[in-house]
């Protein structure tokens, strides 16, 4: 059955908020308006071939830590606050200089995720709006997405709706035990909202989405790997949707004059975080607190409980 709101506790503010800004120091004033007016902008230059390898070699050791520890390829997810060369991408100058073109001044983060798709990986991601998972409000979050290999439609490249951002909450339905999916939620027939774009970038390059675009990803059918990480930065006015103790996250530029959002410190190494908690069921509307980041729920989460139709 069709879901209209994943968190029907909260009260959230989930539209599209355009972009107002006459003069971006690093995108294009054209860029800024194909964000309002097609929801995404790319390519974008990050790294050069020294600066990928780099990072490259990086994440095959996070991911080396999470396969010992008995762990997926989609478990380096929310890392930032354990691992201290990804709390410093997170905050790479280069890439916050384009960041803040959308964002403003002051640019937090509380989710990093490497969607990494095995040679022949035949995960999909299906068609979602990122922020219906997320119990944070308002809708202003904008991710980055760092190609970290070379990706095309061949090995599972992301797509994007163009303008789907526009058309408010779109009704998703719970993935299925058959579907394979790699995240919980789904929007049926997307033809509805025309035709996708794939995000084809080399790896070093970077895409931009508003987090009301629908999107997702298809199998890996080739030989190759298809690794992607997904940095979310937003502004320090985006907040939890329920009442959280300690809301930590990092302040990659700028502060939060709010004082809101309590810093998180550089990590000193790079370790290996806890295993998150297995999902487990929501409590009712109203009463669900956030324990920590917010994620993508991954398969096997429990839907909330929906209001009567
Ligand atoms: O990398 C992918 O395949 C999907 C990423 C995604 O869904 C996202 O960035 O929100």
């Amino acid at each position: 059955m069709p879901v209209l709101d994943a968190h029907p506790g909260m009260a959230r503010e989930l539209r599209f908020f355009p972009i107002h800004n006459p003069s971006p120091r690093h995108l294009t004033p054209a860029q800024i308006a194909q964000f309002n007016d097609r929801g995404y902008i790319f390519p974008l230059d990050l790294f050069d071939e020294e600066e990928t390898s780099a990072q490259r070699a990086y994440f095959d050791r996070l991911l080396a830590m999470a396969t010992e520890a008995g762990r997926d390829n989609y478990a380096v997810n929310g890392w930032h606050s354990h691992c201290r060369g990804l709390y410093d991408l997170v905050c790479h100058p280069r890439m916050l200089d384009y960041v803040e073109d959308i964002v403003g001044p002051d640019i937090i983060c509380i989710m990093t995720h490497y969607f990494s798709k095995n040679p022949t990986d035949s995960k999909t991601v299906y068609w979602h709006q990122d922020a219906q998972f997320w119990g944070i409000t308002p809708s202003k979050v904008v991710t980055a997405w760092i190609a970290i290999d070379d990706v095309d439609r061949a090995n599972g490249a992301m797509q994007l709706f163009p303008g789907s951002h526009h058309r408010g909450v779109i009704p998703f339905e719970y993935v299925t035990d058959q579907e394979n999916g790699v995240l919980n939620e789904h929007v049926h027939d997307p033809e509805r909202f025309g035709e996708p774009v794939a995000v084809e970038m080399r790896a070093g390059q970077l895409s931009l989405h508003t987090d009301m675009l629908l999107h997702g990803s298809m199998p890996n059918n080739s030989g190759r790997r298809r690794c992607g990480l997904t940095v979310r930065y937003m502004p320090p006015e985006v907040r939890y949707g329920d009442k959280v103790a300690e809301p930590r996250a990092i302040i990659a530029r700028g502060s939060d004059p709010s004082g809101y959002w309590q810093a998180v410190p550089r990590p000193e190494s790079d370790a290996l975080p806890p295993q998150p908690p297995p999902p487990q069921p929501r409590p009712p509307a109203g009463g669900f607190c956030v324990p920590g980041p917010p994620t993508f729920p991954p398969r096997g989460s429990a839907p909330p409980p929906q209001p009567p139709a």
